[in-house]
């Protein structure tokens, strides 16, 4: 049996058995809420401050008064790290709108919940990072950043989740999903990057994707190992026609496509840019971060 989890809710760690919010709370109510995703290897938090400041900015866009400051949600994050006595794993930190009476108005709620859930996660199986993920096109777009701002990382996520749906429909583990203009945005939970002649490609965030911690630590690697990196449009073509096609993501980290819309990408085995981002990513998750237990 694996160990009772010790939940963080409001300032207190309990089990995960008691670990319960209210059925009034907005974000439950609404997805009035806005969340991060955050990974920790070898007892080091792998960039911490992108995400806390992340979930600010998510926080200030929604008017969301987040009831602690910087210094001490990364101090409650780290905390409940330890009480669950985890080296490598996965948090999931949440700020919903917190209890409130039925009814759309944020401001009827009194003050805002912080939740800290640190486990365990693996998204994909091993096998996938050697042979790589089937994805497909999905006929639910991203919503355009005047309904709701793709760089909001709101408990909303019923538009990725309807296009998740497609894809594991259609057999495949991703979906790619386009703009109103017909651009390819990000995947369901991933941004994505294409590779071209050895130039790297990915889409601007103004393409609507979400504005990826992993996405940047893979430009930048790209950069600093002297690869071509460009932000542009980019249509389907542009991917069905790529010798590479890679994912990034917290929960994914860096993962190769090997099938895309039954076009299969390039020789259908991940290719050697992919591997050697794949490997500076892995190198930097295990050797930086902010130390949990010093
Ligand atoms: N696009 C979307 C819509 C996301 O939700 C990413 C891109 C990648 O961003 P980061 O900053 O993580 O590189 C995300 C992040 C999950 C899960 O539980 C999803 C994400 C992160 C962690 C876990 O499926 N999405």
């Amino acid at each position: 049996m694996s160990k009772v989890l010790q939940i963080h809710i409001d300032g207190k760690l309990c089990d995960e058995a008691d670990a319960k919010v209210s059925v009034f709370d907005h974000g439950l109510l609404y997805g009035d809420g806005v969340f991060e995703g955050i990974r920790f290897y070898r007892g080091r938090v792998f960039k911490l401050r992108a995400h806390i400041d992340r979930l600010f900015d998510s926080a200030k866009a929604i008017q969301l008064e987040v009831p602690l400051s910087h210094a001490k949600m990364t101090e409650a994050v780290m905390e409940t790290i330890r009480a669950n006595e985890l080296q490598d794993g996965y948090v999931r930190l949440l700020v919903t709108r917190g209890v409130g009476s039925l009814g759309l108005n944020p401001f009827q709620c009194k003050q805002a919940s912080v939740i800290i859930i640190a486990s365990k996660i693996a998204l994909y199986d091993e096998e996938k990072y050697q042979q790589g993920l089937t994805v497909v096109t999905c006929g639910t777009r991203r919503p355009a950043p005047a309904a709701l701002s793709p760089s909001v990382k709101s408990l909303n996520y019923l538009n990725n989740i309807m296009a998740k749906i497609e894809a594991i429909n259609a057999g495949a583990e991703e979906g790619v999903m386009l703009n109103e203009q017909g651009f390819v945005a990000e995947c369901t939970g991933d941004n994505i990057f294409v590779v071209k002649e050895g130039k790297i490609y990915t889409p601007p965030v103004t393409a609507g994707g979400l504005n990826g911690i992993t996405r940047r630590v893979v430009m930048e690697l790209a950069e600093e190992k002297g690869f071509e990196l460009l932000e542009q449009d980019l249509t389907r073509y542009e991917l069905y026609t790529a010798d590479e096609f890679f994912l990034s993501g917290t929960a994914a980290e860096v993962v190769p496509v090997a099938s895309y819309d039954g076009r299969t990408i390039g020789n259908g085995q991940p290719g050697p840019i992919t591997l050697r981002l794949m490997e500076f990513f892995r190198e930097l998750t295990q050797t930086t971060g902010v130390p949990i237990y010093e």
